[in-house]
């Protein structure tokens, strides 16, 4: 099984080098659109590309075709479901929704996709993926049929990371939803950070590069953002120097 993407976020965190990803929604990114982010994503290259949505009518392939012949940054698939998946991925989160209790989540579209998934040899990274309130009910809440933790029960977020992590997943992802009005607060991603080993994701409703840098002091060792960059791709600078400062920082 290949692990060379995983290797790498584990070797980045243990050199306290924070990371970033951009969600690229195949719907949201057409025509025009895609090559003002595209040329922006050129100049300020992030970690990784997060490609996938919630409810997608277009393919994945198509857009990570197209990624793949204009960036360097690795492709990983955050996917809404199984219909999702692409063989021409360098990655894939393989998510289980351990916030709800939804099973189709859980394990039913793992089970859809799983021998699928095997054959084509594209890495699998399992992921918890735990959906925080974020002041607005989200697409994936709506579409999972799951039900966000409460923003402020930070104790139950921390058993269900620790039930992830102890079920032998390797990433969590802590997540308010794309487009979220709230970030996860920072005190939710300071406990469980402090309860986990394995790295740790944190993204939606992540605007500005003062509520990446706070969601990097919490602890989160990559972030994701989607909404902000789709609608303003030219903020993806300012994001990209802030990180660069910070990382440049932590060197010293
Ligand atoms: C959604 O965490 C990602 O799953 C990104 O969220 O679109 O709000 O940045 P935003």
């Amino acid at each position: 099984m290949r692990n060379e993407i995983y290797r790498n976020i584990l070797v980045k965190r243990e050199q306290k080098h924070k990371m970033l990803a951009v969600l690229l929604d195949p719907d949201k990114c057409k025509d025009r659109h895609i090559v003002s982010i595209i040329s922006m994503l050129k100049s300020y290259p992030p970690d990784f590309v997060f490609v996938g949505g919630s409810h997608t009518i277009l393919s994945t392939n198509s857009l990570i075709e197209i990624l793949q012949e204009e960036l360097s940054s690795k492709i990983v698939l955050f996917p809404g479901d199984a219909s999702q998946f692409s063989d021409k991925a360098d990655a894939l989160l393989l998510l289980s929704l351990l916030s709800g209790r939804n099973p189709e989540y859980l394990i039913g579209q793992h089970v859809n996709s799983a021998i699928g998934i095997r054959a084509s040899g594209v890495e699998v990274i399992p992921t918890a993926y735990i959906l925080v309130e974020g002041g607005k009910t989200s697409a994936v809440e709506y579409m999972s049929n799951t039900r966000a933790i409460p923003r402020n029960k930070k104790d139950i977020a921390v058993s269900t990371a620790v039930a992830g992590e102890l079920l032998g997943m390797r990433l969590t992802y802590l997540e308010a939803g794309s487009g979220a009005q709230l970030p996860v607060p920072s005190e939710m991603i300071q406990a469980v950070r402090h309860n986990l080993d394995m790295p740790l994701i944190v993204g939606g409703g992540i605007s500005t590069p003062e509520a990446m840098m706070a969601a990097f002091e919490a602890g989160a060792d990559l972030v994701v953002i989607g909404n902000a960059f789709e609608s303003q791709p030219q903020l993806i600078p300012d994001f990209a120097q802030a990180l660069k400062k910070y990382n440049e920082k932590e060197e010293i």
